[in-house]
């Protein structure tokens, strides 16, 4: 049942913008039940719990058995939250973190996710996975009312990185991508990855970065406004969203999410697989002091990545992963290298490496001192 406030809001939206409602269909709903039916009941099953990012469950790299039917369950949170000193959001998340948790499978894995809306949200949602075939990408099988739930089930059968999104219909669908709820899931081919020359490849550990663009609304005097709810936040957000420019573009849901106390951190030597997903918009991310040893800029593992990047490019509506060993120690700064929405506006990481310098690679010659002009 559609609660009188969410009927409302879907109504307005889609008053508002006639040509997408003609245009984004997401919000039909597909009637499979006459398909013939599939038996995979002499398939093992396996349940991961969800990590919270940048943080990803424990997965195996080389799948040890032949596939299986992978379950996730996610709630959907509908909440405010901080989004810099002076800002608030009224967000809506895939289990209450922006980005949502990254889902790890392998391919010719089954991944079978249990959705729900909590009665006590105000909005319709469903989940469009990129990395599944038909159905809106899952989206016209599980649009979800409050109190409703629903399981979905999709076979992997491209392996790489891929962004989810919810995908409720007309103008619902990029308000809800830019109130939070998008992540990535993960899908690597059976015998692990592999470099350039098809030779394997391993991960130490996995940075789950989730850009956002958000479009905060400012009131008369310049700051900016708070809402009741996620509902009365709608008109204003819509506008500025309409402009195209934000007013934040962060990692992980707020500025400083993945910096200070927050930051990440590794060890020299050791192999990070940055995973970066951005379902809005354009972005290029860059590792001062590093680089990307292997980038799958596009983020599909069966493309042999590219070598040696400064920087890539992450195509609005995808992930993509750059695999690199720290090979100092001190801090490094991971950002979306237009530098304005790096350091002004929020899209920032860092990463701690603790380890010994290597004065082959780069030494200070001189420290700073001053010189005597010729
Ligand atoms: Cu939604």
């Amino acid at each position: 049942m559609l609660t009188r406030r969410a009927a409302l809001m879907v109504g307005a939206g889609l008053a508002a913008a006639p040509m997408l409602v003609q245009t984004a269909a997401a919000n039909e709903s597909l009637d499979t039940s006459a398909a013939t039916p599939v038996d995979l009941s002499t398939l093992p099953r396996i349940r991961h719990e969800l990590a919270v990012p940048p943080f990803v469950h424990a997965h195996e790299q080389v799948a040890s058995t032949g596939p299986r039917i992978v379950e996730f369950t996610m709630d959907i949170v509908e909440k405010e939250i901080q989004i810099s000193d002076d800002a608030y959001l009224q967000a809506m998340t895939f289990n209450g973190s922006i980005p949502g948790p990254m889902m790890v499978a392998h391919e010719g894995d089954y991944v079978e996710l249990t959705l729900r809306n909590p009665a006590t949200n105000m909005m319709q949602h469903n989940i469009d996975f990129h990395a599944a075939t038909g159905a809106l990408g899952g989206g016209a099988l599980t649009l979800i009312n409050p109190g409703e739930q629903t399981v979905l089930r999709f076979k992997a059968t491209r392996a790489g990185v891929f962004t989810y999104h919810c995908a409720p219909g007309g103008p619902m669908i990029p308000w809800h991508v830019v109130s939070g709820m998008s992540g990535t899931i993960m899908i690597l081919p059976r015998d692990g990855l592999k470099d350039q020359f098809g030779q394997p490849v391993a991960y130490d550990r996995v940075a789950y970065i989730g850009e956002n663009d958000f479009y905060v609304p400012r009131a008369e005097d310049g700051t900016y406004k708070r809402f009741a709810d996620v509902g009365e936040s709608y008109p204003d957000t819509l506008e500025v969203m309409n402009r195209l420019i934000p007013t934040h573009v962060v990692f992980n849901g707020r500025v400083g999410a993945l910096t200070g106390d927050n930051a990440l951190t590794a060890k020299v030597g050791e192999r990070v697989l940055f995973v970066h997903n951005q379902a809005n918009r354009d972005t290029r991310p860059h590792l001062i002091g590093g680089h990307g040893d292997l980038v799958w800029e596009q983020g599909k593992f069966h493309n042999p990545p590219a070598v040696d990047l400064e920087t890539w490019f992450i195509r609005g509506g995808s992930s993509g992963a750059a695999l690199y060993k720290f090979l100092q120690p001190g801090l490094y700064a991971y950002v979306n290298h237009n530098l304005i929405e790096a350091v002004n506006l929020g899209a920032t990481a860092h990463i701690k490496v603790e380890g010994e310098w290597n004065n082959d690679l780069m030494e200070q010659v001189q420290a700073p001192a001053p010189y005597e002009a010729t």
